[in-house]
């Protein structure tokens, strides 16, 4: 395939790695293979291909050129060897966990995911005989203590998905990899490769629900796992080819490549917008708390600056009067819209524990530091002050019937 820019910027490789007009009749766009099987020139070679030992494509499921393009070009993005491409976040997940983990294995998971990514490890894989440990990444010595040697695999996000808490990829893998056969993987979900590369960091394979802030538009569901050459090879004829078959439409694969072409834009106006809001969230007396990476209230302050090159563009809080109050504030936006998913153009808002994490028990929330309060914000696009404008009306139909019993009776008395 060729490579014209391999040691470009990140933007230049987002839009040109991997792809020469010159060899696609002048097409600027690549042009979209719809065919689910290709011809082989001979019966030698079809069999040469399903024996590995011949690189062209041959079903859609296995490769696909549009696909290759899309993988190749993640790859780059995310400094790996390659790349397998899935029709959602929860197919590459999937996938790479079927691949990697047998019965009798250990995973050790961070405290904080994803609700289907929870689910999957508690009513999926571990009603098959891997063992799933959660335990709190963010000490060493715990995880230190967890390690077995059934321990196959670590997987974690950060920031998690809802409540922002980070893990130190670089710690988690030096310690990881003290002991051999041991996988680390890191959901890169929030921040993107352009906010946080694992793989630089130690990261085995980094997972992606595509459909977020890499598509960035709303228009598809993606998955994208990336990683070396030889655990993509594994991932691809195993966990899509045959355990989940998940493979992505080469119609997707082009609407994700046009995203990433503004990837960098994006999550650079997706940051100083989140940051804008995150502060008038902290500063606004009916807010209880706000969790952002880039407040200097934020925990692991030093930790986001030093992992990530930007706080992102996702904020977590929670209103006085907790979820009732909570409710009312998303009930009352009106340039904000009340839906799940995150990284679009459009600014959302959802509740987890009655949403995306509704999968967990409000037992498990408690323990895994979900609370049923937290508001979680995807902030978008749209100009800032009109974002800034939408919070402000919303937050100012929040204050505690105290509070607003009190400032009517201050004006009663004036
Ligand atoms: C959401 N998230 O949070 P697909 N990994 C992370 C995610 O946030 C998600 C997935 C994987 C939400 C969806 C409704 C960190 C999804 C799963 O939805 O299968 O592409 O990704 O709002």
């Amino acid at each position: 395939m060729n490579n014209k820019h391999p040691a470009s910027g990140f933007s230049t490789r987002a839009i040109h790695h991997g792809y020469d007009p010159k060899d696609h009749h002048g097409a600027l766009v690549p042009p979209i293979y719809l065919s689910a099987t290709f011809a082989f020139p001979t019966a030698e070679y079809g069999a040469a291909c399903f024996a590995g030992e011949a690189s062209g494509h041959f079903y859609t499921r296995i490769s696909n050129p549009t696909l290759a393009l899309l993988e190749t070009r993640m790859a780059s993005l995310e400094n790996g060897e390659a790349a397998v491409a899935f029709s959602s976040g929860m197919g590459a997940i999937a996938a790479t966990f079927w691949t990697l983990l047998r019965p009798g294995d250990e995973i050790i998971v961070s405290q904080t995911l994803y609700g289907c990514t929870f689910a999957l490890l508690h009513h999926g894989i571990g009603e098959f005989g891997i063992q799933v440990r959660h335990v709190d990444l963010t000490d060493l010595a715990a995880l230190q203590a967890a390690l077995s040697p059934a321990t196959r695999m670590i997987y974690c996000e950060t920031p998690a998905n809802p409540n922002l808490r980070l893990i130190d990829i670089a710690a988690v893998a030096e310690l990881a990899h003290r002991q051999p056969n041991i996988t680390l993987v890191v959901d890169n979900t929030y921040c993107t490769p352009y906010l946080q590369r694992p793989l630089e960091l130690g990261a085995d394979v980094v997972v992606h629900s595509a459909t977020k802030y890499l598509s960035g538009h709303g228009d598809i569901t993606a998955g994208i796992a990336v990683s070396s050459y030889a655990l993509a090879q594994r991932i691809r004829l195993q966990g899509l080819k045959d355990l989940t078959g998940a493979v992505m439409s080469p119609q997707d694969a082009s609407l994700l490549m046009r995203g990433l072409k503004t990837l960098a834009l994006r999550m650079d106006r997706h940051c100083s917008s989140a940051q804008a809001v995150a502060e008038a969230l902290q500063a606004h007396p009916a807010v209880q708390w706000v969790t952002y990476p880039g407040l200097r209230s934020f925990p692991q302050y030093e930790l986001a600056k030093r992992q990530m090159k930007l706080p992102g563009g996702m904020i977590a809080f929670e209103l006085k009067g907790g979820i009732e109050m909570g409710r009312r504030f998303m009930n009352a936006l009106r340039l904000f819209t009340r839906a799940v998913s995150l990284g679009d153009a459009e600014s959302l808002a959802q509740h987890p524990a009655s949403m995306t994490h509704s999968t967990y028990t409000p037992e498990e929330r408690a323990q895994h530091g979900i609370s049923e309060g937290l508001v979680r914000l995807s902030v978008g696009l749209e100009d800032v002050a009109d974002l800034l404008a939408d919070v402000h009306q919303a937050l100012a139909k929040c204050s505690r019937p105290s509070v607003r019993r009190a400032a009517t009776a201050a004006h009663v008395l004036r």
